[in-house]
């Protein structure tokens, strides 16, 4: 049983195992939740199906934000097969690497929409897809971080593309609010992932959050699936349109 007993919910952004997509998965299955992921291309599916089976979720196929006819395969695959959809989780965010370091003003028009489209504009379209599945209410979370707030060094375009998915979030919250679906952002502390290892300096990053930090810890996958529980599940019914740090409290010194 537990506290997403009886839950459906479609898990975006498994990359492997490290993948914060996959703590929040972990920790709703842990819960009682069912679930659904996803693979960007073949290389990805190899990694996520033995995922899948340790989880056991059904594989909604290959999504590519940037192409809608993945996007629309996968919502008709979960249409027939639930009829209805609880929770989504959103962590798909891209840039291209070359532009995470040196100086934000040299970003290209290319990379700037590239990273917008597939990290900011990727939610909005989920969310209308979502929308349309989430009859009983439901729970839309997606991934920031504090770069979106205080410039970060090399976090650069991202960090412009993260306050527009935060904004995103509050718009979101009231388009979607009167059918009882909410709208959250987990935002994440530094954690050691496939896209993370694309930021310049990030292990320097880790030890900095490392001692600065309230708690003197970096965050790991499982808390922050935790606290997605929180968002997911019933007991943050009353919240929409935040986001909330989970980041061993380093918003408040940093
Ligand atoms: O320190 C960190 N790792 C933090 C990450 C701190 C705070 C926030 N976040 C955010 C990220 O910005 C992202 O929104 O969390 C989210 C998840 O990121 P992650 O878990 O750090 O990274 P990863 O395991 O690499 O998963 C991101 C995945 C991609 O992996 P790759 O390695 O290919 O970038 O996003 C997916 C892909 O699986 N993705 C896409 N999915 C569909 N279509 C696309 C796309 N076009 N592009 C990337």
């Amino acid at each position: 049983q537990g506290i997403m007993a009886g839950k459906r919910g479609l898990v975006l952004g498994v990359a492997n195992n490290r993948s914060i997509a996959y703590g929040i998965a972990k920790a709703c299955v842990d819960h009682g939740a069912e679930i659904a992921l996803t693979y960007q291309g073949e290389a990805f599916k190899k990694r996520v199906e033995p995922l899948a089976a340790e989880l056991n979720a059904h594989v909604a196929g290959h999504c590519d934000v940037t192409d809608p006819t993945t996007l629309d395969a996968v919502f008709d695959d979960i249409a027939k097969r639930w009829g209805k959809l609880d929770f989504l989780v959103h962590a798909i965010a891209f840039s291209d690497k070359d532009e995470l370091t040196g100086r934000y003003v040299e970003t290209t028009r290319d990379n700037f929409l590239r990273t917008m489209d597939i990290s900011v504009f990727s939610f909005t379209t989920i969310a209308k897809r979502a929308e349309a599945l989430m009859t009983d209410g439901g729970s839309l979370l997606t991934l920031t971080y504090y770069g979106a707030e205080k410039v970060m060094p090399h976090y650069n375009v991202m960090g412009v593309a993260k306050a527009a998915l935060e904004a995103s979030v509050r718009y979101l919250a009231v388009d979607l609010g009167a059918k009882k679906i909410r709208v959250n952002a987990i935002s994440a502390g530094p954690i050691k992932t496939l896209a993370a290892s694309g930021i310049g300096d990030f292990r320097y990053i880790l030890k900095w959050n490392e001692y600065n930090s309230p708690l003197k810890q970096t965050v790991t996958q499982e808390e922050v699936g935790d606290s997605a529980v929180y968002f997911l599940s019933n007991l943050s019914r009353g919240v929409t349109g935040e986001v909330h740090h989970v980041d061993s409290g380093y918003h408040v010194v940093g």
